[in-house]
């Protein structure tokens, strides 16, 4: 694997003679996404992870899919051009359907659950398979939110109860299988599209709407070219912090544990400042005009499920891992 990151000598300072070495940090980190740079996940990991490694580590943040384009960064890693990404179980089906699981309607029920599902020992197998065959780590989980459909039309326009509702609705979803499948799922005709695509097909009405969790709606501003959120709460969305296995390879084990730390105390100050968001952010867009409403949460449920069962995202499924994710729950 060729060892792509940075590594510079230990510069001595030596212009006095009570002057130190003074070592520069010597691996950067390079992190591409298509969040934002005001996304909680982006801000978690520049506040809290980047300065947690900066004695030996520069952080170095590539934000709006500015570096690596949506969907594109694991196989980046993999090819040793890329450090860290924020990365969802979603791209990580493409290569190992399994973790489809975590890409589910309805199978995660709130953070709490995402983290306990993640730290249980039915997630090892999952993070080994990713670690010796992508040659990626998952350090920790991320909180995205539960996304609901956000529709261009008004509620009068179009009212959505039941997924019948969502029939002929040109939805955006992210572009890999799982997405497309939970699309369809919620009863939706999806269109695969890049997440910095989204904003200007809403405004120009290339798609009728998009999923996301509140926060992005309003971060990305998606606020200003739709009329209504109909919360759904169709996925308690998820993203990994994903980080090089061959960069980590590189670090002493004090190193090691510096970024495993780092990762963790990241995600769950995210996760913390992306649930009080979440909480409040309701007030804030029926403000600027949306009509935000409550569905019927079981005709969704039941339907989003009965297209899971049997499907053959779900044959991907190792045996009993459904039952023991559900049993981490409340
Ligand atoms: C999106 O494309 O809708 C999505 O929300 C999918 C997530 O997995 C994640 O990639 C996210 O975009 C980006 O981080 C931008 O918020």
């Amino acid at each position: 694997m060729i060892m792509n990151f940075i590594r510079r000598a230990p510069i001595a300072v030596m212009a006095t003679a009570l002057a130190v070495p003074v070592y520069a940090a010597d691996i950067t980190l390079r992190m591409s996404t298509p969040a934002s740079e005001t996304d909680q996940r982006s801000v978690a990991l520049a506040e809290v992870f980047a300065p947690a490694v900066a004695e030996f580590a520069t952080y170095e943040p590539h934000y709006n899919g500015s570096l690596i384009a949506q969907g594109s960064e694991l196989e980046t890693i993999a090819s040793g051009d890329l450090e860290m990404s924020i990365t969802s179980a979603q791209e990580l089906a493409q290569f190992f359907p399994e973790f489809s699981i975590f890409a589910t309607g309805y199978v995660h029920q709130d953070a709490a659950h995402q983290v306990a599902v993640f730290n249980d020992p039915l997630m090892e197998p999952f993070r080994q398979k990713v670690e010796d065959e992508l040659g990626v780590k998952l350090l920790a989980v991320m909180y995205l939110g539960q996304r609901h459909v956000n529709l261009r039309q008004t509620k009068d326009e179009l009212t959505v109860t039941s997924p019948a509702d969502l029939a002929g609705v040109n939805l955006r979803m992210p572009g890999t299988d799982a997405w497309q499948f939970l699309g369809k799922a919620l009863g939706a005709n999806p269109t695969p599209m890049a997440f910095t695509e989204v904003y200007t097909a809403l405004q120009t009405g290339s798609v009728d709407g998009q999923d996301n969790p509140l926060p992005t709606v309003v971060d990305a501003k998606f606020y200003e070219v739709t009329k209504q959120i109909a919360l759904t709460s169709h996925l308690v969305d998820l993203n990994y912090v994903a980080f090089s296995k061959a960069v980590w390879d590189g670090l002493t084990a004090d190193q090691q544990a510096t970024v495993q730390a780092a990762a963790e105390a990241a995600a769950e100050s995210g996760r913390q400042k992306q649930l009080e968001k979440e909480a409040n952010l309701v007030s804030f867009l029926q403000e600027q005009g949306l009509e935000v409403y409550e569905p019927d949460l079981k005709a969704f449920r039941d339907h989003v499920q009965a297209q899971y069962a049997g499907s053959e995202l779900a044959a991907s499924w190792p045996d009993g891992v459904l039952d023991k994710i559900n049993a981490l729950g409340n």
